[in-house]
């Protein structure tokens, strides 16, 4: 048997055309959506995703403003830029692209934004609402997983969910949300026992760890749902956490990188600041 490929970049681009016509609406109501992008430095990967999303704003009818800082701009003046942001009412979200420089201190840039603008889902009380349930923004990339695992319709309710990695821009988030899709969900990471006997447990394996092919044929159950999160630059090329060329021999469905998952965290970025937008 081989894998039912989830093609993140069409479902990505369907989500953003839909999204487009809630856009157009809100523009004939006086309301464009506005996108905010703070980015701080040189690192290459943030410029690039910084850039598809200022083009999938565009293409989507949201006005987005990109801040390019320099990489020794200071605490203050990235506090003060949010400040200004938090009161422009054109501004119904704002994205500081991470990693920051090592000097800066993330945590606090973070609980700057408000949390009616904070549409990465990062600031604690976005955190919390996830946490219990009670709506607010969801990170982009697991709000993404979540929406290809829907709509590529494999049952969720019951499943066994194991996810790879426990970041809090990920593996935690990704864990929450799918035990609200009443999932039963493990956690696993390095310190783990038996990381293999976990993943091979699993209905659908979600892996972010930022390993590179980390996930052989042998840790997945045969036509379990693999979701690889990673993006891992190679020699030049960018290679996920799992090893696709085995894995897919053994899988029932799994989502490629490119294509996969990146693209999805991008569309679910569009549709927290139309979200922002409709709310007011
Ligand atoms: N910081 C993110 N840092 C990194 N891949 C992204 C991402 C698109 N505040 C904040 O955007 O949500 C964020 N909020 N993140 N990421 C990762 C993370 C952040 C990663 C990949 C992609 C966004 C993407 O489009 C393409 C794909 O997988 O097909 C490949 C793009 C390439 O590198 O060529």
């Amino acid at each position: 048997m081989t894998a039912k490929i989830i093609d993140g970049k069409a479902i990505a681009q369907e989500i953003r055309a839909d999204l487009a016509k809630h856009v157009a609406q809100l523009t004939a109501q006086g309301n464009t959506p506005g996108l905010t992008v703070v980015l701080v430095g040189d690192n290459p990967a943030s410029k690039v995703y910084v850039r598809s999303k200022q083009r999938a704003c565009e293409e989507a009818g949201i006005n987005s403003t990109v801040h390019r800082l320099a990489e020794e701009t200071t605490q203050e003046e990235l506090l003060d830029l949010i400040t200004q942001l938090n009161a422009d009412s054109t501004v119904h979200g704002i994205l500081v692209q991470l990693p920051l420089p090592g000097h800066l201190n993330e945590e606090e840039v973070i609980n700057a934004i408000l949390p009616e603008k904070d549409v990465d889902g990062f600031h604690p009380i976005n955190v919390g609402k996830l946490q219990i349930g009670a709506g607010g923004f969801v990170p982009c990339t697991p709000a993404g997983i979540l929406e290809l695992v829907k709509r590529t319709e494999v049952p969720i309710a019951g499943q066994n969910v194991v996810v790879l990695g426990r970041s809090n821009i990920v593996g935690k988030p990704v864990a929450t949300l799918f035990l609200q899709e009443n999932a039963t969900v493990t956690i696993c990471h390095s310190r783990t026992k038996d990381v293999a006997a976990e993943a091979r447990r699993a209905d659908i394996l979600i892996a972010a760890v930022g390993r590179p092919k980390l996930v052989k044929r042998d840790w997945v159950k045969p036509g379990a749902v693999v979701i690889d999160v990673g993006i891992n630059r190679v020699n030049g090329k960018i290679v996920g956490d799992v090893d696709f060329e085995e894995v897919k021999e053994v899988a029932g469905a799994i989502t490629p990188v490119p294509g996969g998952v990146g693209p999805m965290t991008i569309a679910m970025l569009l549709k927290a600041t139309v979200e922002a937008a409709a709310r007011g």
